[in-house]
């Protein structure tokens, strides 16, 4: 039997979610426009009063906000409640430039909190779990937010942070740890500790993971299922919308409920800025509706991704949106040609290799140079350079069928590949196209 956290919401009819979004942005672009200058001049320049705004269809008249407005803003810029009146500040972890900070009053962290419960409660949570939260913790969104999800489903709840991984797994089995939460690519990392720890799934009692953070392959989910004898789910979110628990993946584990009666969603033309229609693929584009301290008008994610509201097995109503494709900023463009790493990713999972990989792009006269390092296991080691030649071939052939272009493949050593215990760094672009 299905259980949701917030059925009278989570099921509610696509009539009444719009009829929340409509009430909700009315005000919340009122709320906008009084408090923050910046975006008031913003929707100054393009014409636009609060009155233009009666329902979320007339979101499309709105300016966009961009990752550089909210560096341009920064700290205090966006900013639409007293400080006073705020709890909380989470930082993305910048990357390339300056942070982005995101403020919260305690409603704001209510419903960021609320939302990663619906995301456990889908996954099967009750008072009964026990949830290890192995995101890390600190300036980073998701410990923070699924610790609080998991509180307010009332699951005994193991603040663990990322790292010191055989730890993780000594208070795994000692605590009866039931759901696990992590990168996908931690989690990977902590199947594969597990079983050189000479333990198997059966040795643990987790039933599901709550994974997410990174793009991640429908391969690299079941070979985690596998490792770790679970079922493992997709989650959403990002910094500037809170945290994780944007979407969530249900029972039904194809593509995830965005939670729509906060976040308003759509997908738009990376480069016309023209909204598709559902279904297309683009860029994916959020509103907050009842954020407080740090709401966001149609904020540009940089997200590929397509959205599909259709009837869901699970009985939510809410959009779905398809696992991110990978930012627009991460396709690499390499001799003409796009490449995502999750494409990578498929072909070496689909080959039989685990997902420890990196990927080499750089350029030599005008040429881009495309290499990708492949850890063997130590079952696939081979001493004869005959062979590691040939399962060479073999990988950079099913990657250029899958590419349309031929990648060198370096086959080296087990364990030479360095772990990650949060997003893990899969692409080391050298070329300097951009800042
Ligand atoms: O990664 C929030 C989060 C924490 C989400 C824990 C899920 C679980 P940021 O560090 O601000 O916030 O990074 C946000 O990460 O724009 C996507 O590009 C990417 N991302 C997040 N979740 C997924 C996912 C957190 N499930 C950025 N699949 C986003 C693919 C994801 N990419």
């Amino acid at each position: 039997m299905e259980k949701y956290y917030q059925p009278e919401i989570e099921c509610a009819s696509v009539e009444q979610i719009k009829a929340w979004q409509n009430e909700k942005i009315v005000k919340q672009v009122k709320h906008v426009y009084e408090n923050v200058p910046y975006y008031r001049n913003l929707m100054e320049e393009k014409g636009v009063t609060p009155d233009d705004i009666k329902s979320v269809d007339d979101i499309y008249k709105l300016p966009f906000l961009t990752k550089a407005d909210l560096r341009d803003a920064y700290p205090y810029g966006l900013l639409a409640k007293p400080l006073s009146d705020c709890v909380r500040i989470q930082s993305t972890s910048g990357t390339t430039g300056k942070r982005v900070v995101a403020f919260y009053t305690q409603h704001d962290v209510d419903l960021w909190e609320e939302c990663c419960a619906r995301a456990i409660v889908a996954v099967g949570g009750t008072e009964e779990d026990v949830c290890q939260v192995a995101y890390g913790y600190g300036l980073f969104t998701g410990g923070p937010g699924l610790n609080g999800g998991s509180h307010k489903v009332g699951c005994l709840t193991l603040p663990m942070s990322s790292g010191n991984t055989e730890r993780q797994i000594d208070f795994m089995r000692d605590l009866r740890s039931t759901i696990l939460c992590c990168t996908p690519s931690y989690a990977h990392y902590i199947g594969e500790t597990l079983h050189e720890m000479g333990l198997s799934a059966d040795d643990i009692h987790l039933k599901a993971g709550i994974f997410g953070a990174e793009p991640w392959t429908e391969e690299m989910r079941r070979n985690i299922e596998k490792m770790l004898g679970i079922k493992a789910y997709d989650i959403y979110g990002l910094t500037e919308t809170s945290g994780p628990g944007v979407s969530f993946e249900c029972s039904a584990q194809s593509g995830m409920h965005i939670n729509e009666d906060h976040f308003y969603a759509e997908i738009i033309d990376p480069d016309t800025g023209e909204v598709l229609p559902e279904g297309e693929k683009g860029e994916l584009v959020f509103t907050s509706l009842d954020k407080e301290a740090f709401p966001l008008l149609r904020y540009r994610t940089r997200d590929i991704c397509i959205l599909r509201r259709e009837k869901c097995s699970c009985g939510r109503t809410h959009i779905k949106m398809c696992k991110p494709m990978g930012r627009s900023d991460d396709m690499l463009i390499i001799r003409g040609v796009n490449v995502f790493p999750s494409q990578i990713e498929t072909v070496l999972l689909k080959e039989g290799y685990a997902a420890n990989y990196q990927i080499v792009v750089d350029r030599v006269g005008s040429t881009d140079t495309f290499d990708v390092y492949v850890e063997v296991t130590e079952d696939q080691f081979s001493d004869t350079v005959r062979e590691l030649t040939a399962m060479e071939r073999k990988l950079a052939d099913a990657m250029k069928t899958m590419l349309g272009i031929n990648p060198k493949v370096h086959l080296v050593e087990p364990k030479s590949i360095v772990r990650s215990e949060g997003k893990a760094k899969r692409v080391i672009d050298n070329r300097k196209l951009h800042d």
